[in-house]
């Protein structure tokens, strides 16, 4: 072979090599470490998350859950439609059809022995595994059954597919909810891995005709945990995990804040749902480091009736939703949506004040304005104290066992428990801890025993508070999450009294009420609830 020739080949085997090295990075980009549920950078410009919205009635939509492990060792998880979108919002309409072909391709992991409900058999009684999941569609008046939100047995193991199908029904009201695994044991790791999304039932422009011309952004913040080296940080004012909005991570110590980017001056109606875990949130809007007017017009996925409620900062424990109005800032204003710090008592977690993202306004076309076509006008839950409970039930959230130690360490059991029944975590072969009827409305005292704050979350139904302490409030919401404040100073007890409305037809069966911090539901604090079908002639109305 000659040196011309030995240089051809060569120059050949290059291009060869070349293309196959592209070839094979390119493969890597699509389906390597790094692209399975990819998140942005930190300091990023907050995307609005990808949205797949119903048509002609119906929305289906292959959803596929995945994870990664980090270098770290800390796990992401996301839900992946057919299309490559990551954590898709669910957009769809009272009456419309909600099929999700589901698909757990997560690691397949040992069977946990210690966990009650082991029983097999049935498209709702899996197997519990770390790697098990299911769906929980927060808020929605969906029936607790099969292929629908049915939380407690539904466990669908790696490897396998699972259809739910659902109608929303045609009362659920118009607004922001979201889905979430619920595996008990196992949901605190997998929502703080990413697991979640949003849903909005369409029509609150219907509802709220000065709604109809704003254009709408949709923000789910979340938590995440720390790394090793975040861990090993000894700042008193660690927080217990970091934040991101809609996957921009704020990571402690720097909380480089995520980027809002907005025309100037302009009124938008924001979707804000806390999708974190375990972190208490209380929004605020700065501008020059003044609090802004939040213009409350929904909560939990109920608009107000009697109009917006003006606040200066908005309360979010996990899991509830705020829909507000908000005037961006001026071009070159210093503009930052944050989270004030929450005192959740001394055995709470630590939830630090701290940047969320900065708004910078900026010329940019003008956002669309999303006109939903026959947006029916829903028939809104009216207040419930006009109503006659049949009756008062007392429920205690208590950790250790006996309910007045504090300290809430990894060991640390929680419990929710009936007055009167024996005090033991969530047991989801047991039978249910309350059973009460359709068509009734019931009041429930809900007592913290503990000194930090628990997240009382009911599936399926929305409920009205009543009382504080033993005092009346004054509260028009409905909602379906609140906070029940830890015991302070020489107070014995911290109590709410809410009334809970389980008057709708479309929701007999058997579902869970929790605390809605999901470490301390993983650790036992859930119970059941069996809803009867009505018996003739009831009425509640005075
Ligand atoms: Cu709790």
């Amino acid at each position: 072979m000659t040196h011309r020739s030995i240089g051809f080949a060569l120059k050949v085997f290059s291009v060869v090599l070349c293309f196959f090295c592209l070839c094979w990075s390119a493969a890597r980009a699509e389906t390597g470490p790094d692209r399975i549920c990819a998140r942005p950078q930190e300091g990023a410009v907050v995307e609005e998350p990808p949205v797949v919205a119903s048509t002609n009635g119906a929305l289906a939509v292959t959803l596929k859950f995945r994870s990664v492990t980090e270098p770290g060792g800390n796990v992401r998880y996301c839900y992946v439609t057919e299309a490559g979108l990551e954590s898709p919002t669910l957009r769809v309409a009272p009456g419309d059809r909600l099929s999700i072909h589901f698909q757990n391709e997560l690691p397949q992991k040992d069977a946990v022995a210690s966990m009650p409900g082991m029983e097999m058999g049935g498209d709702c009684h899996g197997m519990m595994t770390e790697s098990a999941t299911n769906l929980h569609f927060h808020g929605m008046a969906l029936p607790p059954q099969c292929h629908q939100d049915e939380a407690i047995h539904t466990l669908i193991a790696p490897g396998q597919a699972f259809d739910y199908s659902m109608q929303i029904p045609g009362g659920n009201p118009p607004g922001l909810y979201w889905y979430h695994p619920h595996p008990h044991g196992f949901s605190t790791a997998q929502v703080q891995g990413g697991a979640s999304g949003a849903i909005i039932v369409e029509g609150i422009q219907a509802v709220i005709p000065e709604l109809k011309t704003l254009p709408e952004r949709t923000f789910v913040l979340r938590d995440q945990l720390l790394t090793p080296s975040q861990v090993d940080n000894p700042d008193p004012l660690k927080p217990s995990w970091d934040l991101s909005l809609n996957y921009v991570p704020v990571k402690f110590p720097r909380y480089v804040p995520a980027t809002i980017h907005a025309r100037p001056h302009e009124r938008q109606l924001w979707r804000f749902v806390n999708s974190a875990a375990n972190t208490i949130i209380h929004l605020q809007v700065l501008y020059d480091h003044v609090p802004q007017t939040m213009e409350v017009y929904a909560v939990d996925g109920v608009p107000m009736a009697k109009g917006p409620v003006a606040q200066t900062s908005i309360f979010l424990p996990p899991g509830s939703r705020s829909e507000f109005v908000v005037t961006t800032p001026a071009l070159g204003e210093t503009a930052q949506l944050v989270t004030q710090m929450h005192d959740p008592g001394p055995a709470g977690d630590s939830a630090p004040a701290r940047p969320i993202a900065n708004i910078v306004a900026m010329k940019m076309k003008e956002e669309k304005v999303r006109v939903v076509a026959n947006a029916k006008v829903a028939r809104l839950p009216e207040s419930l104290l006009d109503l006659k409970p049949v009756r008062t039930r007392s429920l205690y959230f208590s950790q250790n066992g006996n309910g007045t130690e504090g300290g809430a360490g990894a060991a640390t059991k929680f419990y929710l428990t009936v007055v009167g029944q024996p005090i033991k975590e969530f047991d989801m072969s047991a039978p249910p801890n309350i059973v009460a009827r359709q068509g009734t409305v019931e009041d429930w005292v809900l007592a913290n025993m503990t000194p930090e704050d628990h997240i009382f979350h009911i599936h399926q139904v929305h409920f009205q508070l009543l009382e504080v302490n033993g005092t009346p409030v004054d509260d028009p919401l409905v909602r379906d999450t609140i906070l029940v404040p830890h015991q302070v100073g020489r107070t014995p007890i911290s109590n709410i009294k809410v009334r809970i409305d389980f008057r709708d037809p479309g929701i007999v069966g058997t579902f869970v009420y929790h605390c809605h911090i999901l470490d301390h539901e993983d650790k036992g604090m859930m119970g059941m609830i069996q809803i009867l079908p009505a018996e003739a002639g009831s009425d509640v109305r005075q």
